[in-house]
């Protein structure tokens, strides 16, 4: 059991870290856990099961790993706090964008119960549009840490995943699931964020062809 209530609170609440890939992200969340654990506040690391990469760790970039539960279904992290006798003040859960959408409602009553969450994940896909899970908890959280890295063009935020795919930019029909890392991906700003294959209304493909940037 913690020495004491770190955040002199009585209740929890939800914070999200988002962000494209290269971001930090992970690098954030580790941050965010190492510090509680310097002062013993008891802290439980959650990432779902679906990411292959660091099997049961969360890994930031600059070489930092904490290990973490996986979980297949989110209401085993009700399990995993039921039986831990330390009573965790701060559950933290990486690549959120990945999870069954049960996880929204799980972190809404961890939240309830006290508990401070923090949540970090891909906010948009390679296609750039808005993960599901990353968006109602960007809605639900009580603070939002937007991370952005650097477009590998042209130097201004990068605040897009890139996916390349032998060398082109993937088409919008490809697989939204596609784990990977600098083989498959890189990150560019919105200008130099490209896409085969995306459709638009003939409205605004109208638009595009005819309005003249000043
Ligand atoms: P991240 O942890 O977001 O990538 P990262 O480690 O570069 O970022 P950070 O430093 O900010 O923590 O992992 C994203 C995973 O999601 C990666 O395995 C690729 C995958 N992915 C998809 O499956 N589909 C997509 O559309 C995108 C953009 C990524
Ligand atoms: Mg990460
Ligand atoms: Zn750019």
């Amino acid at each position: 059991m913690a020495k004491f209530n770190v955040f002199n609170r009585e209740y929890g609440w939800i914070e999200l870290i988002c962000g494209p890939m290269f971001a930090g992200k992970s690098e954030e969340l580790l941050r965010k856990i190492k510090r509680l654990e310097y002062a013993d506040v008891d802290c439980l690391l959650f990432k779902p099961k679906i990411d292959t990469r660091n099997k049961s760790l969360i890994k930031s970039r600059n070489g930092k790993k904490m290990l973490a539960i996986e979980f297949d279904d989110p209401f085993e992290i009700y399990d995993v706090l039921s039986k831990n006798v330390n009573h965790p003040q701060v559950v933290a859960i990486d690549e959120i964008q990945f999870a069954d959408p049960k996880i929204i409602e799980v972190v809404e009553v961890l939240a309830k119960k006290g508990i401070i969450v923090y949540a970090a994940g891909l906010d948009n896909d390679f296609r750039n549009n808005p993960f599901p899970i990353t968006s109602s908890l960007a809605s639900m959280a009580e603070h939002i840490t937007k991370l952005s890295a650097i477009c590998t063009e042209c130097g201004a935020p990068g605040t897009c995943t890139q996916r390349i795919i032998d060398g082109e930019p993937a088409s919008f029909n490809s697989p939204i699931f596609l784990i990977g890392n600098i083989e498959s991906y890189t990150v560019r700003c919105r200008n130099h964020h490209e896409i085969t294959d995306k459709k638009f209304s003939k409205k605004s493909d109208k638009f595009i062809k005819n309005y003249k940037e000043i």
